[in-house]
């Protein structure tokens, strides 16, 4: 069927279920045929607006060009997109930021809502009706189960190489009916390579040819290198110390520059024999893998810039062994990233003193991305990290803060702090002994007196001395950045 065809299945009102992980997997075609559908419905005046759920972010022909059309009224779970994000923050679309691995328990729980169509991009189908998975898996196994309705891309682009990396699992049920995850390692195969659909609820199949679209990653900074060094540094010790194993524990990277950039510092490293247990394969994962030094990478989607992927696609062969990609609720499983014992390394946007960590506010009210699987990991993995440089805006902002202005992983969840300045090491430490580690090795020198005489100050006046405070100044520095463009006094 054309892609508008299929659009045309789509009822206004109604929920789809989308495929598509970070930049990867995401139906390219039918997304763009309903934002013209929208698009025009809007000029004749009459409203056609969506429910959106997906795998977490996707590309601009998904969330970008139906975010530009007004057609999303609801989306969940992560978003990056740049105009989604404007459409949230200017209150035109409402936005469930939730963890990843809740996604899929939470729909079959039911408090989702029902689900009309599962819009779902795949590399080929099977003669048996079974389907070839694409470069993501993210939701696409429960989005399949639940939708009253199944809509399928094929996208020629994909490589048919890809067949065979995937490994679904098919074992999850609710209680009081769940069993344990049969997953000891992260190079376990635990179930299928398609995908299970229901041939009956097909109503459309479009044929596609189009690119994964992700950004390039910029080359590591000075900063984003002082942070890969101080982290070797703490893995070394860590292995001295036989608290991690000599090849380390599965590695979990988040999103963004700075992860790709300890990525490519574990090359340059004496470890060996590494494995990674995580949500998305990005380049430096890629060349790590070429490197010899990492075994294998589990995961749920690819994340690589147009460069990386188009060598992906022409070597896939050599990688297909060392790649297994499974639905998220199965890479981001509490259970299985508390047995493995995951090494969590992700950004944050700003930490406070006691090791509260924000990752997804700015200024305590504008959305950036979404906590994504960050908590999944932080809370549960064997050593729970998270990374940023010390300032942002050019110095204007301090990453390190009185109080955050917004809490995602509250400092129980918080174990390693590291800046370009150095590492904190917050493990065993009470929150005043935590305060005093993270303005000394994390916060920049341009603010770390004001750090210390806020904390010395606290001690004084604060109403109990676990945590000290003085509440109304906590947050004087976000208000002071608002009122004058920086947090400088
Ligand atoms: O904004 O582009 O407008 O200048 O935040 O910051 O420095 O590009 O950082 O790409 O490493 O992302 C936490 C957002 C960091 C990411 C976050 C502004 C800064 C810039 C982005 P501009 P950078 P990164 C598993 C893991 C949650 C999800 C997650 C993230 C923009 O890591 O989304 O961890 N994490 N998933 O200027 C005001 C501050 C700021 C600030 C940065 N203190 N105050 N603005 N910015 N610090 C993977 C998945 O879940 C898929």
């Amino acid at each position: 069927m054309t892609a508008e065809g299929a659009a045309g299945l789509i009822a206004s009102g109604s929920t789809v279920g989308m495929s598509g992980f970070t930049g990867s997997g995401y139906p390219k075609a039918v997304p763009m045929a309903l934002a013209a559908r929208m698009e025009a419905e809007r000029a004749a005046g009459n409203s056609f607006r969506l429910r959106v759920w997906t795998g977490a972010s996707t590309g601009p022909e998904l969330d970008g060009a139906l975010a530009r059309a007004d057609g999303i009224e609801f989306r969940l779970p992560y978003n990056s997109d740049p105009i989604a994000r404007e459409k949230i923050n200017r209150g035109e679309m409402e936005y469930f930021d939730m963890h990843l691995s809740q996604v899929a328990p939470m729909a079959w729980q039911g408090f989702l809502g029902p689900l009309d169509t599962a819009l779902i991009e795949v590399t080929g189908i099977r003669p048996d009706g079974a389907l070839i998975p694409s470069s993501s898996v993210g939701n696409n196994k429960t989005w399949l189960d639940r939708a009253s309705q199944v809509i399928v891309e094929v996208n020629r682009w994909q490589n048919p190489a890809l067949e065979g990396m995937h490994d679904i699992y098919y074992g999850t049920a609710l209680p009081p009916h769940r069993v344990p995850i049969p997953l000891v390692r992260a190079d376990d195969r635990i179930g299928e390579i398609y995908l299970r659909c229901d041939l009956d609820k097909v109503v459309a199949i479009v044929e596609t040819d189009a690119p994964d679209r992700n950004l390039p990653f910029a080359a590591p900074d000075e900063a984003a290198r002082c942070i890969a060094g101080h982290l070797m540094e703490f893995f070394h010790h860590e292995v001295a110390r036989k608290r991690l194993p000599p090849s380390l524990l599965p590695l979990q990277s988040g999103v963004g520059n700075i992860a790709n950039a300890v990525l490519s510092g574990l090359i340059d490293s004496r470890f060996e024999n590494m494995t990674a247990y995580t949500e998305v394969i990005q380049d430096g994962m890629l060349d790590l893998l070429t490197s010899g030094k990492l075994r294998i990478a589990s995961a749920t989607a690819f994340s690589l810039s147009p460069d990386a992927a188009a060598s992906l696609n022409a070597n896939l062969d050599r990688f297909r062994n060392k790649m297994i990609l499974r639905p998220q609720e199965i890479s981001n499983h509490p259970e299985l990233i508390r047995r493995l014992g995951c090494i969590a390394m992700n950004g944050l946007i700003e930490a406070d003193i006691y090791g509260n960590v924000n990752s997804t506010h700015v200024m305590g009210s504008r959305i950036q991305n979404g906590i994504g699987g960050s908590g999944d990991f932080a809370r549960n993995g064997y050593v729970s990290i998270f990374m940023t440089p010390s300032t942002a805006k050019g110095g204007k902002i301090s990453a390190i803060v009185p109080q955050v202005s917004h809490v995602d992983h509250i400092n129980q969840d918080v174990q390693v702090i590291v800046t370009e300045q150095g590492l904190a090491d917050l493990r065993g430490l009470s929150p005043k002994q935590r305060a005093k580690v993270i303005i000394e090795n994390c916060a920049h020198p341009d603010y770390r007196p004001a750090l210390a005489d806020y904390f010395r100050r606290a001690k004084q006046g604060s109403y109990g001395q676990q945590t000290p405070s003085l509440p109304g100044e906590a947050l004087s520095w976000h208000q002071r950045f608002m009122d004058t463009g920086s947090m400088r006094s």
